[in-house]
């Protein structure tokens, strides 16, 4: 593990593209937006989900009351996972998901520019990991064992690390 800055450890984060952010052609532009910023891709993968994986994905939110319709959109059609690596990846993910709404998120996130206005709060495109702790439960959850993500380092990187 390695500090950058005094603050920044490089660790990895859960991403996934949900069933609208698939359907509606943003594959690609989610993954340019994160290769861009400098993280590394170690895992990707198109995927349907079945009903248990999407149950304990969301297993805090189980007494909510929209979480069966949750489940079955996340169920409803495939979703991209995919396993990033930076430099305080979990929370600058976070920051460029924006905010669960896709009315209230910043224009310039992800959920702020391709969030459809006409959208419910649901059908927010992708998701990304709230902690350290969710990320390493979520990958474990999404990748079946290591043998699915590739550990890399970019040629370029020493070169762009001070
Ligand atoms: P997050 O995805 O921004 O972390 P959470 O509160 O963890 O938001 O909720 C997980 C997902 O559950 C959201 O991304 C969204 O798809 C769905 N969700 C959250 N709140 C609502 C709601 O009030 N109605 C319907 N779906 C919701
Ligand atoms: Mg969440």
């Amino acid at each position: 593990m390695r500090i950058f800055a005094g603050r920044f450890e490089t660790e990895r984060t859960y991403i996934m593209i949900k069933p609208d952010g698939v359907q509606r052609g943003y594959v690609g532009e989610i993954i340019a937006r994160f290769e861009r910023k400098g993280n590394v891709l170690k895992g990707l993968k198109t995927f349907q989900c079945p009903k248990a994986v999407a149950e304990e994905h969301y297993q805090d939110l189980s007494e909510k009351p929209f979480f069966g319709d949750l489940v079955e959109y996340i169920c409803s059609g495939p979703v991209v996972c995919m396993v990033w690596e930076g430099p305080g990846v979990v929370k600058s993910a976070r920051k460029m998901i924006g905010a669960t709404n896709p009315l209230e998120s910043e224009p310039g996130t992800i959920r702020g520019d391709l969030g459809a206005f006409y959208a419910l709060v649901g059908r927010n495109v992708i998701h990304g990991s709230d902690s350290n702790e969710s990320a390493e439960r979520e990958i474990a959850l999404w990748f079946g064992g290591d043998d699915e993500l590739v550990d890399w380092t970019p040629t370029i990187t020493p070169w762009t690390r001070e």
